[in-house]
């Protein structure tokens, strides 16, 4: 890729979009562009069209997208499934139609099987029945990485797919009823310590097995593979690392320094048992992550300490 190609990310606003913002930044591309959602409302077909008709960019990073935890996945599954649909459909045409030389589409690691073999690996897609907590996102981000892979079949458009298992970072959702767990966990154990509160409450059972990712990280693995990949099946993006809810829980205590209890809310979901992800591919194609998991919350507390704590929260 040559250094002063247009790029457009689309999400730069968001937790990928703004570390792939920073990533392109740090490896020297000068021309990249964004715009906010109230400059551009990706789900607006013509506004879309327009768009790439007056910027006519080179390369295009899709990390704009409705996401969301547990909670909110299961509670809106309408929106999920048409705003992400909307959104893909609107910028994968467009850039087919404007002739982009590479565009790269990110999903989610939530796109395979619920009891998927472990770790779970790119071919094992559309082998089983999905998790019900998040069936609407899935199937729009399956969806979107069909899309890219037909319009290189049929066209020959370099467009490619990455699913990275769970991010966390700078630019994180804090708002408990819709974040997702890292986030919910920094700001649920700092509040309490703030208060000076005997326990936290969390979800679920604590048992099920999550794969985090930095989201430096998971920037830094987007930009090698749109320099390096261009085979027609996604690549999945994480550590090939687990670890069960209970001890993430308890590094996170012990980041923010809270000394009470915690207590676990059955009543809540649970959500899909486990999700480890094969990275063979990843690993093959030549990249690794660089920070640890405890590392990595330190680098998120932080943050997150850095900000306007009450402005986050909303
Ligand atoms: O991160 P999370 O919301 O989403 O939840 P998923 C992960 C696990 O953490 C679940 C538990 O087992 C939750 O029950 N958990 C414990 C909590 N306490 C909390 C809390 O306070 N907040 C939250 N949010 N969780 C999402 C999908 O699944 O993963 C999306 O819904 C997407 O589609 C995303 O794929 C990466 O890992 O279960």
């Amino acid at each position: 890729m040559d250094k002063n190609a247009k790029i457009y990310v689309a999400g730069h606003r968001g937790l990928v979009g703004s570390a792939i913002v920073r990533s392109l930044e740090a490896k020297g591309y000068t021309d990249i562009i964004f715009r906010t959602h109230s400059e551009l409302d990706l789900t607006d077909q013509a506004a879309v069209f327009d768009f790439f008709e007056t910027e006519k960019p080179e390369y295009v990073v899709l990390a704009a997208a409705h996401v969301g935890g547990i909670n909110a996945n299961q509670t809106y599954p309408a929106d999920f499934i048409y705003i992400n649909s909307a959104i893909q459909c609107n910028v994968i045409k467009a850039a087919h139609d404007h002739k982009v030389k590479k565009l790269l589409f990110l999903g989610s690691s939530c796109i395979y099987p619920k009891f998927a073999p472990q770790p779970i690996s790119e071919s094992d897609l559309l082998t089983g029945p999905l998790e019900s907590t998040n069936e609407a996102y899935a199937i729009a981000k399956i969806s979107g990485l069909m899309m890219c892979r037909f319009f290189k079949k049929q066209y020959g458009d370099d467009f490619i797919s990455c699913m990275p298992t769970n991010l966390y970072g700078p630019n994180d959702n804090f708002n408990l009823e819709t974040s997702h767990v890292l986030p919910a966990l920094i700001r649920k154990f700092d509040d309490a310590k703030e208060a000076g509160a005997p326990f936290v409450e969390l979800w679920g059972t604590g048992s099920p097995l999550r794969e985090f990712l930095y989201v430096d990280d998971m920037a830094d693995a987007c930009v090698y593979l749109l320099e390096n990949y261009s085979g027609e099946e996604h690549v999945n993006i994480g550590t090939g690392k687990e670890i069960t809810i209970k001890d993430l829980a308890q590094i996170v205590k012990e980041t923010v320094g809270f000394e009470g209890e915690i207590h676990w809310n059955t009543d809540m979901p649970d959500g899909t048992p486990r999700k480890l992800l094969n990275v063979d591919k990843l690993h093959n194609i030549g990249w690794k992550e660089k920070v640890s998991l405890r590392e990595g919350i330190r680098l998120e507390y932080e943050w997150y300490k850095a900000q306007d704590r009450e402005q986050l929260k909303v």
